[in-house]
């Protein structure tokens, strides 16, 4: 077992002890191991935190994009460099397989890349004038310090998407990332030093999520960027609203797969498996409901269930692996609870649905791949609630248009993936399907930075992220009337 890292905080370009109580971060395939280990951010860091990202913010919106773009490629470069050491510390602490882990820190890699680019596109419009001699400019400048709150499911590749564009654009940091996963946080944090970020432009603080929640009450915040849990974002949207900050909430998601009678069956199996049970469905984009056409429901859910049993579930360190455990105690019994509850509710378990016997396994918090049929009326709340699991419901549905409906019977609309070989249906459910991502023969996961990202209905709150949308958030516009100063020029 190797010995537990000893985890800091990172405020005015110096690491540090907090002030506050011991935290500790485990393996939750082997809960007795601790990953790290440390004192948790307290008050006072938090308010030192918050003034050395006040102390930094004008000379950083002072440096030049490409200036500040140079440091995050030349992170990009370290995390590309420490891929496979990082990614794996990732596949530890977090519990997704050791191929994920380590794309996942070649993807934070790519992020940063994209942005630091950034100096290279244009940075704003120029519009002509009604009046003579004059021109109208509309340039962007930073908001100023950005509270930044991430979830565990990504580690590092969601504070890339989130820390990348606010400092490409500006802006300097103090961010909070899940305590299930400070190691990664800290590995981030550590390429940007190491790439030569000033002090005082990012600072990382680890804590509990009531940390969270007075980095939101400092009245030192200029803007505030969240993904996680439907519950803890609007009630930080409330709060940034009540005192006029703005926010980007990226919230739940209950991700439907619709496979209509057409589709490539065996293309729909494989894909639908990677959205449920890749990172063992702990996305906000995994696909929690599978929405199949009648007449090839049979066929296609034996096909589904034999290929769901073939997944090897264990050590993520394992590279044989397909799935690992979920994080925590809390996520295990949560996710349990909510199969049982499915159970009493009339659903019927095609594959999974119970706790593995004792074995290896039962140690740590593995939960099987499951998938659960649901019957065609009554209100079961696995069909609504996001479990954030391996837990996949399905529901038949008797045409396109039932199907369509059925996938939009949700609070939520973030991504979806429609499986069709006709183009025709293809562009019919571009217009039925109320989501703001939509994969067409695809799994519903999968983003990239130079797109936007994010969801419709209450999947999120606020602009968009990635992309133009980021900019868009990250900064905000002067429309400038131009006109020489002389008269008649
Ligand atoms: C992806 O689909 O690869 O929290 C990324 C999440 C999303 C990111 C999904 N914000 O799962």
């Amino acid at each position: 077992m190797k010995p537990a890292l000893e985890l800091q905080h990172y405020v005015s370009g110096r690491w540090r002890a907090g002030t506050g109580s011991t935290i500790t971060s485990i393996n939750p395939a082997r809960p007795d191991e601790t990953i790290a280990q440390g004192l948790q951010a307290g008050p006072t860091d938090l308010g030192h935190a918050v003034d050395a990202a006040h102390a930094g913010k004008h000379e950083w919106a002072r440096t030049p994009p490409h200036e500040r773009g140079a440091v995050l490629l030349r992170a990009a470069a370290i995390l590309e460099q420490y891929a496979a050491a990082w990614g794996t510390e990732l596949a530890r602490e977090e519990g997704k397989t050791l191929t994920e882990g380590q794309g996942e820190v070649l993807r934070a890699a790519q992020i940063l890349r994209y942005y630091g680019n950034d100096g290279d596109r244009e940075a704003g419009a120029v519009f002509s004038s009604p009046r003579r001699g004059e021109r109208i400019l509309v340039t962007r400048k930073p908001l100023g310090v950005i509270g930044v709150i991430t979830p565990f499911n990504f580690p590092i590749a969601i504070p890339a998407w989130k820390i990348a564009p606010a400092l490409a654009y500006g802006n300097t940091v103090v961010w909070k990332p899940a305590s299930t996963v400070p190691l990664l946080a800290m590995r981030l944090v550590q390429a940007l030093d190491d790439a030569g970020l000033p002090g005082g432009v990012l600072n990382l603080l680890i804590g509990p999520g009531l940390l969270g929640n007075e980095l939101v009450k400092h009245r030192g915040l200029d803007g505030l960027t969240f993904t996680g849990s439907t519950v803890v974002g609007r009630s930080l949207a409330a709060q940034a609203a009540g005192h006029g900050v703005p926010i980007q909430a990226e919230m739940g998601g209950k991700n439907a797969a619709i496979v209509l009678a057409d589709a490539d069956l065996e293309l729909a199996v494989e894909q639908v498996l990677l959205g449920a049970f890749r990172s063992a469905g702990q996305k906000c984009t995994a696909t929690s409901r599978l929405i199949v056409a009648e007449g090839v429901a049979s066929d296609f859910l034996s096909m589904l269930r034999a290929r769901t049993e073939s997944l090897v579930v264990g050590d993520p360190l394992d590279s044989n692996v397909h799935m690992g455990p979920v994080v925590n105690a809390a996520a295990y019994d949560s996710i349990n609870r909510g199969i049982e509850t499915a159970l009493s509710q009339g659903a019927e378990v095609l594959t999974g649905g119970t706790p593995y016997p004792p074995s290896d396994l039962t140690a740590g918090y593995f939960i099987q791949p499951t998938i659960l049929e649901l019957p065609r009326e009554g209100s079961i709340d696995v069909w609504r609630e996001e479990l954030f699991g391996p837990v996949l419901s399905v529901r038949r549905a008797s045409s396109t248009q039932a199907a369509f409906d059925l996938a939009n019977d949700s609070e939520f609309g973030l991504s979806a993936a429609l499986f069709t070989q006709d183009l025709s249906q293809a562009l019919r459910g571009l217009d039925e399907l109320d989501v703001g991502i939509l994969h067409v023969n695809s799994e519903s996961a999968g983003a990239d930075p130079h797109v936007p990202f994010g969801g419709v209905k209450k999947s999120g709150y606020g602009p968009k992220e990635q992309g133009q949308s980021a900019r868009e958030f990250f900064t905000h516009t002067t429309t400038v009337y131009l006109r020489g100063g002389r008269n008649g020029s």
